[in-house]
């Protein structure tokens, strides 16, 4: 099974899938358009809640970095008055040198990525969506950026203007992306954010086009016409979409099953669920729903 990733929505049923599919065919691609280098090292958020679902040390509370880390580094360089973006765990700093060290070496994110996962005893296969640089800059009415400098360094509160993925154009799918979309004639898109985390990974160049041959089970992520979490609101707004599942089957490209949530005002065909997952429990009953649904 090949399952397209952002780094909350579709790692929480992960947790529930990891449990029902041998490990042998779990596929998961995983945006990396969130992507950022600090102090010298590569962060890649979404891929690493992925590695860290997997290997079940998730923060399952922040669902980023690892569960009980500790943040000394973090806190000893805001002393020195040299603060990072992001608060990196100490254990989650050791990921982000050990995959670093690899790119600087030569190696392809996706290899790197691969021996990561193989350092992280997970068995499945997790591949970023690109070996090349894909990022996604917000424009405010104060101009653009990173998109973590927007949701991280200014809270996600501005408004946006529009958002883009700069060189995405320029990039390709990781070569075990394509062999996957040429083998697997199935493929599920989890309930991940529709404009940073999945359009991402469709808008590389010839994904679209290769999917339009598959059957495709896509898993809304609004709960009662909401997003649980994060700025998939906005940013559904900022490129022209309502903010509904209307919204996300268009971004998504009107899938073959459509899972909403059962009080989903959505008109369209769909599969109604419960796809809110609170638990692990939910996971695994909602994965076990979309297993018998492909
Ligand atoms: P990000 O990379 O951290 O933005 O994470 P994702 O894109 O993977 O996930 C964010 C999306 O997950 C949000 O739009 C949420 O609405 C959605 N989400 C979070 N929890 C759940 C849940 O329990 N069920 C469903 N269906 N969606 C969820
Ligand atoms: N999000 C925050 O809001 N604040 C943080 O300090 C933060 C640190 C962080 C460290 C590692 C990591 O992998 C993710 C981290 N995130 C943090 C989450 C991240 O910025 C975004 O939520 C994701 O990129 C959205 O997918």
């Amino acid at each position: 099974m090949i399952v397209l990733s952002g780094g909350t929505g579709t790692p929480k049923l992960l947790t529930g899938l990891k449990e029902l599919v041998d490990p042998e065919n779990l596929s998961v691609v995983v945006n990396t358009a969130e992507d950022l280098w600090i102090s010298g090292n590569l962060v890649s958020p979404d891929v690493d809640t992925v590695l860290y679902t997997l290997a079940d040390i998730v923060d399952e509370v922040r669902w980023w970095g690892i569960r009980r880390d500790s943040f000394h580094t973090t806190g000893f360089l805001r002393t020195l008055g040299n603060p990072e973006l992001l608060s990196l765990g100490d254990n989650d700093r050791a990921v982000h040198i050990f995959r670093s060290e690899l790119i600087r070496r030569g190696v392809s994110l996706s290899c790197a990525i691969q021996a990561l996962a193989k350092a992280l005893g997970i068995e499945q296969e997790v591949l970023p969506m690109t070996d090349d640089h894909v990022s996604t800059m917000i424009t405010t009415p104060d101009g653009e950026m990173h998109f973590q400098d927007f949701w991280v360094g200014l809270g996600g509160v501005p408004e946006v203007v529009s958002l883009r993925f700069r060189d995405i154009d320029k990039a390709t799918p990781c070569p075990r992306f394509l062999e996957l979309l040429e083998k697997d004639d199935q493929l599920l898109i989890g309930p991940s954010n529709p404009v940073t985390s999945i359009c991402p990974i469709l808008d590389l160049p010839g994904v679209r086009e290769r999917l339009k041959r598959k059957k495709i089970v896509a898993v809304s992520p609004l709960v009662g016409n909401k997003p649980v979490s994060g700025p998939a609101a906005k940013f559904m707004k900022a490129v022209g979409v309502p903010a509904d599942d209307d919204g996300v089957a268009s971004l998504l490209g009107y899938p073959d099953i459509f899972v909403v949530d059962k009080d989903s005002s959505y008109r369209g065909d769909c599969v109604r669920l419960d796809i809110f997952m609170k638990d692990r429990e939910d996971s695994k009953r909602l994965a076990r729903s979309i297993m018998e649904l492909m």
